[in-house]
């Protein structure tokens, strides 16, 4: 099946006909091509949004929270078929699909439709000057939002959603590689009522498509999920056209295990932050760290029940761990199975390549546990962002936290422990944009998300989103 950008409400090929392979993860297959697309094609899509920008700016904050809140519950109403779409195209069960990326990606409009009702900005009253200021909150005009290939259709509408609703027009890319449900949203922002060119989707490379939205003279800003390196690339091009700049990219999240904990919890939890999408979570809890006291019992728990996973075919229904995203990156990762163990890393289990019978050429892969013996080594620092973690014991809280901090990303950290005052000490020293105590990926969608260091800047999520997504104007008004 071949797809099209999706243009001033329209579908479209590439101007010069040029087409990507899209590649089926599960089996090895491609079964589709997607749009090769040039600057031509971009500088369409920024037309389309520039002619739609003076009446969607303008259309009132009741109305464009109606079309959001529809998209909303079309996605929801199609949430079978997205589903499925999604795990074809990144490899995930469609389980997995069906319960968290799809429904939230519809959680990301009905938010931001939501929010922007509520959305405020301040008056300041200058006291004994006889006048007053105000805060004006307007959009931007045409932003771009560049996403990647692990929570497709989630990240892509996490960014698209706050940019709609503060009332730009967006020229939007999702990944390469996972394109397909980015590309079904147009049909349903169609039938929403989205007014033509107020959202533009572009398919085609990072290095060509996506580096000509972030050229773009008049794209004044971009939100951008992705690797460290991209971002880093993308910063260096876009600061000198002083773009407003959302960078989330990589982690090397610590998970941090006390003995206090409440185990049964920690341990089921311990195994979804590290295996949930394969690994590929930019969130995972992938250097796990154990206070010595429980660190032999929890190795051995651990590992059982990692062996317990089920790698099989993402539409099974008793399949937790599915295909990796592609050729390439199965290869990235298992490079870092062999890097571990020229590193003397123990690997507790896993770390081949799994068959699967009538689909032998998928990209699948054990979850892999290695143990470390320090925490300077290479898979101990890097971003594998795959079905791997490290172990290692602690034995206090002072080399804990230096470890967890020893990174050059700083993203999020997941604590375990029920002692108070270690919990208020902690949280408040390690260097990370999240720190979830007792608990995983639970999101609440107002609250201030990203990472500090290589991790990113900005904050994404609730009124933070809104408030990148704007430009302040004070208003100085003398009486
Ligand atoms: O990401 P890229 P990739 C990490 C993870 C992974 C690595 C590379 O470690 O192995 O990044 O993954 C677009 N100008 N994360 O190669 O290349 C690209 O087309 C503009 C962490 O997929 O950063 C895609 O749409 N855009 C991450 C998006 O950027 C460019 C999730 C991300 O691609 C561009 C995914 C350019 N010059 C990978 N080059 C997370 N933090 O969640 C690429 N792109």
């Amino acid at each position: 099946m071949n797809i099209k950008n999706y243009i001033n409400g329209e579908f479209k090929n590439p101007i010069l006909d040029n087409w990507i392979d899209n590649y089926n993860p599960s089996n090895g297959i491609i079964y589709g091509q997607i749009p090769d697309s040039t600057k031509e094609d971009v500088e369409n899509a920024y037309s389309a949004a520039k002619s739609a920008f003076s009446s969607w700016s303008q259309t009132t904050l009741e109305e464009r929270s109606r079309i959001l809140i529809k998209i909303s519950e079309l996605l929801e109403a199609n949430l079978q078929r997205f589903a499925e779409a999604e795990s074809k195209d990144n490899g995930k069960p469609v389980s997995l699909a069906k319960a968290v990326d799809i429904p939230r990606a519809a959680s990301n409009f009905r938010f931001f439709g939501n929010a922007i009702t509520q959305f405020a900005s301040e008056s300041h009253e200058s006291v004994g000057q006889q006048a007053v200021n105000y805060t004006l909150r307007q959009p931007i005009g045409v932003v771009g939002c560049i996403s990647p290939w692990n929570l497709p259709l989630y990240l892509f509408t996490w960014k698209i959603a706050p940019a709609l609703a503060a009332g730009n027009c967006v020229v939007a890319k999702p990944s390469e590689v996972t394109p397909m449900t980015a590309y079904l949203l147009g049909e349903i922002c169609n039938e929403a009522g989205l007014p033509k060119g107020v959202l533009n989707i572009v398919h085609g490379l990072g290095g060509s498509t996506g580096q000509a939205i972030v050229e773009h003279p008049n794209i004044k800003a971009i939100s951008f999920t992705g690797g460290t390196a991209t971002g880093a690339h993308i910063a260096k091009v876009a600061a000198p056209m002083f773009k407003k700049l959302s960078l989330e990219l990589g982690g090397k999240n610590p998970n941090i295990i006390f003995a206090d904990c409440d185990y049964e919890d920690m341990l089921n939890t311990t195994v979804r932050s590290s295996f949930a999408n394969q690994g590929q979570i930019c969130l995972c809890g992938s250097r796990i760290f154990v206070e010595q006291s429980i660190y032999d019992k929890f190795k051995s728990d651990f590992v059982n029940k990692v062996k317990a996973l089920k790698v099989g075919h993402p539409s099974q229904k008793d399949t937790n761990i599915g295909a990796l995203v592609s050729k390439p990156h199965l290869e990235k990762v298992k490079e870092y199975i062999q890097i571990a163990k020229d590193e003397n890393g123990t690997i507790l289990c896993g770390g081949n390549e799994v068959t699967i019978t009538n689909y032998e050429n998928g990209y699948y892969l054990e979850p892999t546990v290695i143990e470390v013996q320090n925490d300077n080594c290479r898979v101990n620092q890097e971003e594998i962002f795959g079905p791997v973690v490290t172990i290692m014991p602690f034995s206090n809280e002072d080399q804990v936290l230096q470890m967890a901090n020893k990174v050059k990303y700083g993203l999020s950290a997941t604590l375990w422990t029920n002692d108070l005052k270690r919990t208020m000490r902690m949280s408040n020293q390690l260097q990370a944009g999240i720190v979830w105590v007792n608990t995983w990926m639970m999101r609440d969608l107002r609250t201030p998300f990203g990472g500090v260091k290589a991790s990113g800047v900005g904050r994404e999520g609730g009124f933070e989103a809104l408030r990148f997504f704007t430009e302040a104007k004070n208003v100085c008004i003398k009486y």
